[in-house]
C-alpha cells in the first residue's frame, strides 16, 4: 500500500515528519502542498485533511492529520525503536511530545514566532501585537528554561536519554525560531541538543528550504530568545 505524506518544507510541523521519514528511509512518497498558493484550502486537499493544514498522511483510504500522531503511527507501523515498546519509556516520549505540542509550541510558535513572520497571524493593532509577542516571549523563555534544565539537563535527548520521535518533533518546533534569529544563548543544554540533532545525516537536505525562508528574513528586526 502506498504511503503519501502531504507536507510543506517550511512548515514547522511538517519538518519533523519529513526528517524522520528521510532519516529512517521510510518508503513514503512526499507530496508538497503549496501553502503559498492556498492549495491546502482547495477541494482536493481539504477532502484529505478538513483542517486544511499540513502535514497529513494517507495510506489507501486511511488518512490522518496531526504531526505528533503521524510520527507515532509511522514509528509503530515500521516497528522502530524511536517510539519505544516499553510502556514507561513510551509514556515519557508521549509526555514530552504533549509538552512540546500543547505548551511550548503555543507560546513559542503562536505567541512569539508566527505573529512576527506571517501577515495572517499579525494582530490588528500595534498594542495587541506587542502584548501578544511579549507574552509569548516571556512564556517561551519559561518553557525553554524547563527544556534546558529539567527535560534535557545533562542528557543528550529529551526522553529516556535515547533518540525518539519526541526529539524529531521538538527539534522542528525549536529550530523554527531560527527564522527570527533565535540563538537560545541562555539555554546551553538546548543549544547542545540542537547541535547534536543537526548532525543527523539528512538534516541539511530536509531543512534547506526552511533556511532559505529564514535567509529572506535576516535583515528584519524581531523579538527573539
Ligand atoms: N496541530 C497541527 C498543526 C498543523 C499546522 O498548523 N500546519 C500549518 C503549517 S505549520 C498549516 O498547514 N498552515 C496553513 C494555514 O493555517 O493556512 C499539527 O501538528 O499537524
Amino acid at each position: 500500500m502506498t504511503l503519501t505524506l502531504y507536507m510543506h518544507p517550511v512548515s514547522t510541523v511538517s519538518r519533523p515528519v519529513a526528517l524522520f521519514v528521510a532519516e529512517k528511509k521510510l518508503p513514503i512518497t512526499e507530496r508538497v502542498v503549496d501553502l503559498m498558493k492556498g492549495e491546502h484550502r482547495g477541494p482536493e486537499y481539504s477532502a484529505i485533511n478538513p483542517n486544511m493544514q499540513v502535514p497529513a498522511l494517507e495510506e489507501g483510504d486511511f488518512r490522518i492529520s496531526e504531526s505528533s500522531a503521524i510520527l507515532k503511527y509511522l514509528a509503530s507501523r515500521f516497528n522502530l525503536p524511536e517510539y519505544p515498546a516499553d510502556l514507561k519509556e513510551r509514556a515519557r516520549v508521549d509526555m514530552v511530545m504533549d509538552w512540546f505540542n500543547t505548551g511550548f509550541y503555543r507560546d513559542f510558535g503562536y505567541g512569539l514566532l508566527y505573529p512576527q513572520i506571517f501577515p495572517h497571524h499579525k494582530r490588528p493593532s500595534d498594542e495587541a501585537q506587542n502584548v501578544t509577542v511579549n507574552w509569548g516571549k516571556d512564556k517561551a523563555k519559561a518553557a525553554l528554561a524547563i527544556l534546558d534544565k529539567s527535560i534535557l539537563g545533562t542528557n543528550d535527548y529529551v526522553a529516556n536519554n535515547r533518540i525518539s520521535i519526541a526529539d524529531y518533533f521538538g527539534i522542528g518546533l525549536v529550530t523554527a525560531g531560527e527564522i527570527i534569529g533565535c540563538t537560545f544563548a541562555e539555554y546551553p543544554n538546548v543549544q547542545r541538543w540542537i547541535a547534536n540533532m543537526k548532525k543527523l545525516s539528512t538534516w541539511e537536505s530536509v531543512n534547506q528550504v526552511m533556511y532559505g525562508f529564514a535567509g529572506s528574513m535576516k535583515d528584519k528586526t524581531f523579538e527573539r530568545v
